[in-house]
């Protein structure tokens, strides 16, 4: 099976073009290929697949196997592909996801194509809709959650998928590695969650860092960024257009006027090749 492998500040993927490729179990694929010892060794693996309803299908797997609604970096990742490969034969493209239709656009920078501007439509603040329990269709804006016997206050957003944002002091020794697990699985969160330990820097500059649902702490996360821009707006700690740093690189994430989420930010192929036995 043909692959290409991509890397977006950090966070990377495997992506199999299934307009020629098939893969039988997504779920048995994700965490053969994803093990970075005896598969290939990414994030999360990206499908791309025919849309009925826009110009392509993007499906994603984590390393565990389970399947995510969206997912920003790889999105970047996914329209670069489109285009770099010819596929997509524009710059702005329609894409349905998990979180409904989202539209990337390849933007020069640098005097090359090296960036992606994804409009990640509106962030979604209804409780029951993140889904987050015990707050029916209420906003949850800094709210107690106890882990590990330590009261944290937690702002929840989805971008398509769930997250829970926890603004820190000090953003390495907040203690993720050892937290980050305790929210993902929390009972307040009956789809699990992922979960951002962000220092405010100022109201322009966020430092964040990243528990993923499904695939642990990772060097970024796009609907990461974007729920942290939303969360520092929410608790009026940021403006609505901020960087956001990552582990892994850096995102400009603005929360519009028209409620939409734009990320924009690299997205790099790292190399491609054949696997066999899938
Ligand atoms: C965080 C993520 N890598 C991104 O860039 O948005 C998405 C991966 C999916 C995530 N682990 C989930 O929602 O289960």
């Amino acid at each position: 099976m043909h692959f290409t492998k991509w890397q977006g500040c950090g966070n990377d993927f495997v992506l199999v073009d299934c307009l020629q490729e098939k893969i039988a179990d997504y779920a048995g694929f994700a965490k053969k290929v994803c093990d970075r010892h005896y598969g290939i060794g990414a994030d999360g693996v990206l499908v791309l697949l025919p849309s009925e309803k826009a110009d392509f299908c993007m499906r994603i797997f984590n390393t565990d196997g389970s399947e995510a609604e969206m997912c920003g970096n790889g999105i970047r990742c996914f329209a670069r592909y489109l285009y770099d490969y010819g596929i997509a034969k524009t710059t702005r493209f329609t894409v349905e996801t998990g979180a409904g239709i989202l539209v990337p656009e390849i933007v020069p920078e640098d005097g090359k194509a090296g960036a992606v501007r994804v409009d990640m439509g509106k962030p979604v603040l209804a409780g029951d809709e993140i889904p987050v329990s015990g707050f029916g269709r209420n906003r949850v804006i800094s709210e107690p959650i106890e882990v590990d016997g330590k009261t944290y206050a937690m702002t929840c957003v989805s971008m398509g998928n769930p997250h829970c944002v926890v603004f820190v002091e000090d953003i390495l020794s907040c203690g993720i590695e050892r937290i980050g697990a305790m929210f993902e699985s929390h009972e307040r969160f009956p789809r699990k969650t992922n979960t951002e330990f962000v220092e405010v820097r100022d109201r322009g500059h966020l430092r964040m860092r990243v528990w993923e649902r499904g695939a642990a702490i990772t060097l970024a996360c796009g609907t990461g960024a974007c729920a942290s821009l939303v969360a520092a707006v929410l608790n009026d700690r940021a403006e609505r257009r901020a960087e956001v740093e990552l582990d892994g690189g850096k995102l400009r994430i603005e929360w519009a006027e028209d409620e939409h989420v734009y990320m924009t930010g690299p997205a790099e192929e790292v190399f491609a090749g054949e696997i066999q036995n899938v």
